[in-house]
């Protein structure tokens, strides 16, 4: 059995060796979550927002079958730019690899990944969940499963309200995994930063939640973290506002059988278009504002030992 092919870019490879920070990025956000060429602008100035932080970012994919920590320009470019790429989640990653494929990750792939390459700390937009509906479908995203079992604090902006919210936050508290809203008290909505829903834990410091994360290792306790980082008030739109755009992206799902995978790509794609591009402005927002939160939690676990 030859090791894991595991490929890190030069400067994941470099912040590795010198013991600097670095931080996680997903990569289907980039090929299922956002038209292009907007999807590559973002992924960039997420990346950059981590260096200016002195924190080194590594977008995770796999290409030809390697597992890459970090991606060269050339290649975030071609993924931006790739269509139909595999859409890799935990029962999909091995599968892949083993194939000689090419795919993106979503949260619970990135998680292993991470966990992996030795990162702790992933920052992105909105995880997976339990989708409205799922007493009917079943559909839950396996990231919730991931965030149970693999020890990476992952920073997003709560959940969007295309998922049943109020179930996703019962199963991650079946499954033991600590929700952590920052600053507030509420569980933020992704495009707006407060919601009805009390968030189970709150916390106002990056050291805080770097030191919970250490604390659970400590504890030998498996999984890792939901930091729920509410998007900043300038670039939020009302739930209000996305409340009938989301019912009619759901509807239309419905309308055309989408099932399983396409499910959230399909949701997405649709309310980019119902919105008219207008959900896409607060998405970088919030992706960049998580950036710099993962940034620092990332900075303080540095100081810890594992
Ligand atoms: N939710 C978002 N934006 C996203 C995703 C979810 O608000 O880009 C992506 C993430 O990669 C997440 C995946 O891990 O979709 C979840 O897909 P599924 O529901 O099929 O598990
Ligand atoms: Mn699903």
């Amino acid at each position: 059995m030859t090791a894991l092919p595991l490929i890190l870019s030069t400067e994941v490879a470099a912040a590795k060796s010198s013991g600097r920070p670095v931080v996680a990025l997903e990569s289907t956000i980039i090929t299922h979550g956002m038209p292009y060429p907007q999807n590559l602008d973002v992924a960039r100035e997420v990346e950059n927002e981590l260096r200016a932080l002195g924190v080194t970012p590594a977008t995770i994919a796999v290409i030809a079958g390697s597992l890459h920590i970090g991606l060269e320009d050339g290649q975030l470019e071609k993924l931006a730019q790739a269509k139909s790429v595999a859409k890799l989640s935990r029962a999909d990653l091995a599968a892949c690899m083993a194939t000689g494929g090419t795919g993106a990750t979503t949260v619970a792939a990135t998680m292993i990944a991470a966990h992996a390459a030795g990162i702790r700390v992933f920052a992105t937009g909105g995880i997976g969940g339990v989708h409205r509906g799922a007493e009917d479908s079943f559909d839950i995203s396996a990231d919730l499963m991931e965030l149970a079992q693999t020890p990476v604090t992952v920073v997003a902006a709560g959940a969007k309200a295309i998922l049943d919210v109020d179930k996703t936050l019962e199963v991650l508290e079946t499954q033991g995994v600590p929700v952590i809203a920052v600053g507030q008290d509420s569980f933020p909505a992704f495009w707006s930063a407060a919601s009805p829903l009390k968030a189970p834990l709150r916390m106002d410091s990056a050291g805080s939640i770097a030191r919970a994360h250490h604390m659970r290792g400590l504890l030998g306790l498996p999984g890792g973290q939901l930091v729920a980082n509410p998007i900043p008030q300038e670039d939020e739109i009302s739930a209000e506002t996305l409340a009938p755009i989301i019912a009619q992206a759901q509807s239309d799902a419905d309308a055309h059988g989408i099932r399983g995978k396409a499910v959230t790509p399909y949701l997405l794609q649709r309310i980019f278009e119902l919105t008219e591009g207008r959900s896409l402005t607060a998405n970088i927002a919030l992706v960049r504002n998580n950036a710099r939160l993962a940034a620092a939690i990332a900075s303080e676990l540095n100081g810890m030992s594992r």
